[in-house]
């Protein structure tokens, strides 16, 4: 039996119908106390979810939808081990990486929390000798400059981080993100650095991946060109990864290597050693802060009752619009500059996730999984797309991020980011009816004739659900609760659709796909093995470099 044969998804169906015609502005003007009931603390953060088209009986309904759907026993399934990655027969332990010393937890027959450990001991032995200036470049200068060449899981989780905790830098080093295969990436980074001050990490779970390789690659071959001697290598260039074999095929020495493990999936790797850059750059308390943050909020997702739960009232919620309201689409405003990459992050860790659509039982889901998540921070993207999100025709919830507190204070610019903020999620909730446009247009002493026309262009529905995230300020600890929120919050969502949350076979069909065509852009003969539009632009591409 699938989850949408349960009782619980019945219920919800019906519970749809009845309050479908319910405005949230009656929900608010009926109970005074609904900020307060439908909110939650974690520590220093804080849930307001009231602004969403639900009341004590939808909470209700679908928290028994999680029950149903087993939930809990999942949960406790991920964090003891088992391998819950059932397609790729591994564990899902990235929760392991930010318990407390002392944390034990066998797997295979090898003791998790000593590997851990040691592997965090190394970062931390690494990170002191760079930023004391300790290790020195081939010139004998220090370090200035960290290169964390990765993409996807090896790029994305560090480069949001050390761009939110920017006021939080050690102050000894610049880091620097190359992903795209694109030369352009690599070569506008290497232009502003120095060979005998660069320190070069290569971030790649598997040390396989076309993109990282290139442009390993190409950093060596740069480097070389100025520093001659190969032995210079060691000093420049290190490694994170789980394959040692091919790091050292790279040559990079396995004294310079930072392992992690094939049961920490790589867009839940920061945690790992691929966080190797955010905590040279923040230095490694710092890095043990984020790590922190992000514990707190395990607890917080192992121990709270699923009702007083954060991670999983954000699940379910989704699951309310995407599967009910046919909302299939999530928007993410941080407000807040700082968290200018988190949009792309959550892309990652959410639609790769959960963008999947056959079950546990290998059967196509009839019902709509992982929505498509997208975002920019707030104030600019009031000024672009919240036109849709007010008037449009599709019903998109929004999270709103917000730290009370600015790492800037400068005049009234946090008061004005702040007040631009609740006006929306309040705008997005009342919408603005017959009455208050007619008003507003009468007060401006329009014509009649013309107010009649304008009417229907100066409404806004409303009942748009937002989520309210808010906590004192973006500092490590924070940052980590926030992360660790959302990677429950899909953990949740894969439960209850039933689907395998922790595979990516759809990112493997890429990395195969690009290796074909490579070698008959570079061959002497014309293409003619595919359809006409793929030889076609292959044979242009051909003709193009030709000439
Ligand atoms: C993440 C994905 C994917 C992966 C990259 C890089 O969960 O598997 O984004 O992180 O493809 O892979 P490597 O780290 O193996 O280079």
């Amino acid at each position: 039996m699938t989850i949408q044969n349960g009782s619980a998804w019945k219920a919800l169906a019906e519970h749809k119908q009845e309050i479908e015609g319910l405005h949230m502005r009656e929900l608010f003007a009926s109970d005074t106390q609904r900020f307060q009931r439908f909110s939650i603390r974690m520590g220093d953060l804080f849930l307001d979810y009231s602004k969403n088209r639900i009341t004590g009986k939808t909470v209700e309904l679908v928290t028994s939808l999680a029950e149903d759907a087993g939930v809990k026993a999942y949960r406790d399934e991920m964090f003891a081990g088992r391998k819950i990655n059932f397609t790729e027969q591994r564990a899902v332990l990235h929760t392991a990486l930010r318990q407390p010393e002392g944390f034990r937890l066998e797997l295979d027959g090898q003791d998790v929390g000593c590997d851990i450990i040691e592997v965090l001991a190394q970062m931390k032995h690494f990170t002191r000798l760079i930023l004391s200036g300790e290790w020195k470049g081939y010139s004998g200068r220090a370090i200035t400059d960290v290169v964390n060449i990765g993409i996807g899981g090896s790029d994305l989780g560090p480069y949001m981080v050390t761009e939110a905790l920017k006021p939080f830098a050690h102050g000894a080093l610049n880091v620097h993100f190359v992903s795209n295969i694109d030369g352009t990436h690599i070569s506008e980074t290497l232009r502003q650095l120095n060979a005998d001050t660069t320190l070069f990490v290569i971030a790649s779970k598997t040390f396989t991946t076309q993109e990282t390789l290139t442009n390993a690659h190409t950093a060596r071959r740069w480097f070389l060109d100025k520093a001659v001697d190969k032995s210079f290598v060691a000093r420049h260039f290190v490694a994170v990864s789980t394959n040692r074999e091919k790091v050292e095929e790279f040559g990079i020495d396995a004294q310079n290597m930072f392992r992690f493990w094939d049961w920490v999936g790589g867009r839940y790797s920061l945690w790992s050693s691929i966080g190797l850059s955010i905590a040279l750059y923040i230095g490694f308390e710092r890095f043990a802060e984020l790590l922190a943050g992000a514990c707190a909020m395990d607890e917080h997702f192992r121990s709270a009752p699923l009702e007083k739960n954060i991670p999983v009232i954000l699940a379910l919620l989704g699951i309310w619009y995407n599967n009910f309201f046919d909302a299939h689409s999530h928007a993410v405003i941080p407000y807040d500059q700082y968290l200018h990459r988190l949009p792309a992050y959550l892309q990652q860790l959410d639609m790769e996730s959960n963008g999947k659509r056959i079950d546990r039982n290998g059967n196509e889901v009839e019902y709509a999984t992982g929505p498509v998540i997208w975002g920019e921070p707030g104030t600019n993207s009031q000024h672009a797309f919240f036109q849709l999100l007010h008037q449009g025709p599709n019903f998109i919830p929004a999270d709103f991020i917000v730290p009370l507190k600015s790492q800037n204070p400068s005049g009234e610019h946090h008061d004005i980011l702040l007040a631009n903020c609740f006006a929306q999620t309040e705008a997005l909730m009342r919408g603005k009816t017959d009455e208050e446009a007619g008003k507003e247009m009468r007060d401006a002493g329009m014509p009649e004739e013309r107010m009649t026309e304008l009417l229907p262009h100066k409404l806004f529905p409303g009942n748009r659900p937002t989520n309210t995230i808010v906590f004192s300020e973006v500092n490590p600890c924070n940052l980590g609760s926030l992360i660790a929120m959302y990677e429950h919050k899909v953990f949740v969502q894969g439960v209850v659709w039933g689907i395998n949350s922790f595979d990516q076979w759809g990112v493997e069909l890429g990395k195969q796909l690009a290796k074909t065509i490579l070698p008959e852009i570079q061959g002497q003969d014309d293409v003619a093995s595919h359809d006409s539009s793929t030889n076609g632009l292959i044979n242009l591409y051909r003709q193009s470099r030709g000439s």
